[in-house]
């Protein structure tokens, strides 16, 4: 047998019309004596009301906005038959119980159930608190008899059972930071400065995507164990073909670029290199390396608002006058503003090239998921000896960084050397 009980606002001082600004509990839930069912807000503080029977909710009455004052109805509680007479048949009697929240105390009358277990704290006196005070302790899992007490007469403060859990949870953070010997970090926090104090300054809002770039960055850079290797390609024979190609074309004719022939070389380098075009994985907890057989090459390219990597799919299926007309277009789309998330998806490396612009070197940030990168700058007419004397030959500077999770630096060393093969001559592509 059990019996269905509405249960009332008891007497809340002078307050009245309260708005309830929570409503703490749901149909199905259980709730003790003194559990929380409603917060409300007076002019001065907002206070919990407890629950004055044990029981299930079988339904609640108010909702956020509503008013209530001294004997509203708040929620039905099915009570089952062992809990109801002790209840039930409790006396009535004037107590004072602090409903309030950081505020002073209101007496007001509630049904008092059987004493729960008293809770001792470490002198061994029975904690001084409120019901709600009581009811929001036990909601977060905190042993009141643990809380250290700042109100009057020893009585503990909902401000109390907050500092407690605040404290648990930074000497939490403390011991994991150590633990991990602090792989959390640990670091200083940003400076805030006001620069205007130095000098006169103007700010701007940062776009969106160098936005979103930079958090990927940011990521990538501290998630990632980088390390970049350097290399030099001699492509004299190979802008000399470039330039008869070009020479060759007519009014309409593509314009082969040095970025689509090292798009090219770099999907055979990967060929040749499989771990190169993967990314890492996790299988049941255990890290995989997953192997792309499909080479979906990104390349680097400035916008007026940051930078946004375009994706050449299935380069290696392309002919080096496609990559470079696709690279022409991706390119005018990016700087349009164009590229929509399909544009810019799915790529397994990434070749990043300032020769336009300049540099002798750099070191270009993995572009997660993918585990490695290739950065070029601008090629230059240097000095080369050939065994009988110094000739003329154009050095392209090339830097790769790779993930070494996956790859180690033998593995980038030779990665390096091969395609500095084929961009010396590019027949060996064929081979
Ligand atoms: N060495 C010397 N010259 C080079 C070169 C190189 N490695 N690469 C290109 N050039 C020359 C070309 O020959 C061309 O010269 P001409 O105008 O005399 O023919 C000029 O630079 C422009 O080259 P291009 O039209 O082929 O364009 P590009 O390949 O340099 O650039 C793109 C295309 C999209 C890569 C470029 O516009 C871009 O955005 N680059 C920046 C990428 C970037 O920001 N990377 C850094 C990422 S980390 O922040």
């Amino acid at each position: 047998m059990s019996e269905i009980r509405e249960i009332h606002v008891p007497d809340i001082g002078d307050f009245k019309d309260l708005p309830v600004i929570d409503v703490l509990v749901k149909p199905g839930d259980t709730v003790a004596f003194d559990d929380p069912l409603l917060t409300l807000e007076s002019d001065k503080a907002s206070m919990d009301v407890p629950s004055s029977a044990a029981g299930t909710v079988a339904s609640v009455i108010v909702k956020v906005g509503d008013r209530v004052s001294k004997g509203s109805a708040i929620i039905t509680l099915q009570i089952a038959a062992n809990e109801t007479p002790a209840v039930a048949s409790a006396v009535i009697a004037p107590v004072v119980v602090d409903l309030m929240v950081n505020a002073a105390p209101i007496p007001v009358a509630a049904a008092q159930p059987p004493s729960p277990v008293p809770t001792l704290n470490a002198s061994g006196a029975k904690p001084h608190a409120s019901p709600s005070v009581r009811g929001y302790a036990r909601k977060l899992g905190v042993d009141i008899g643990k809380v250290a007490a700042t109100g009057k007469s020893g009585r503990i403060l909902r401000d109390d059972v907050e500092r407690f859990v605040k404290d648990a949870l930074a000497r939490l953070d403390n011991t994991a930071a150590r633990s991990d010997q602090s792989g959390g970090l640990n670091l200083l926090p940003w400076p805030d400065i006001d620069f205007s104090k130095f000098g006169s300054v103007e700010k701007v809002a940062l776009s969106r995507i160098k936005k979103i770039s930079g958090a990927n960055l940011a990521r990538n850079w501290v998630m990632i164990p980088h390390v970049t290797n350097n290399e030099e390609a001699d492509i004299t024979g190979l802008e000399a073909f470039r330039v008869q190609l070009n020479n060759e074309g007519g009014k309409d004719a593509i314009k082969y670029t040095m970025l689509a022939f090292l798009i090219k070389a770099a999907v055979a380098t990967l060929k040749a290199f499989p771990q190169f075009n993967s990314s890492l994985g996790n299988e049941d907890g255990e890290p995989v390396l997953i192997l792309k057989q499909y080479f979906h090459i990104g390349f680097a390219a400035d916008t007026p608002n940051g930078l946004v990597v375009p994706v050449i799919r299935d380069a290696d299926q392309k002919g080096i006058g496609q990559i470079a007309s696709e690279c022409g277009e991706l390119a005018k789309k990016a700087r349009d503003g164009k590229l929509g998330p399909a544009d810019m998806t799915g790529g397994t490396f990434t070749v990043s090239s300032l020769g336009g612009i300049g540099g002798t070197g750099f070191t270009p940030i993995i572009n997660a998921p993918e585990v490695a990168i290739l950065g070029v700058t601008r090629a230059q007419m240097k000095p080369v000896w050939d065994g009988n004397g110094f000739a003329p030959r154009l050095i392209l500077p090339m830097a790769l960084s790779w993930d070494h999770r996956v790859v180690d630096g033998a593995a980038a060393a030779r990665f390096l050397q091969h395609l500095a093969a084929l961009l010396a001559d590019f027949r060996r592509i064929t081979l």
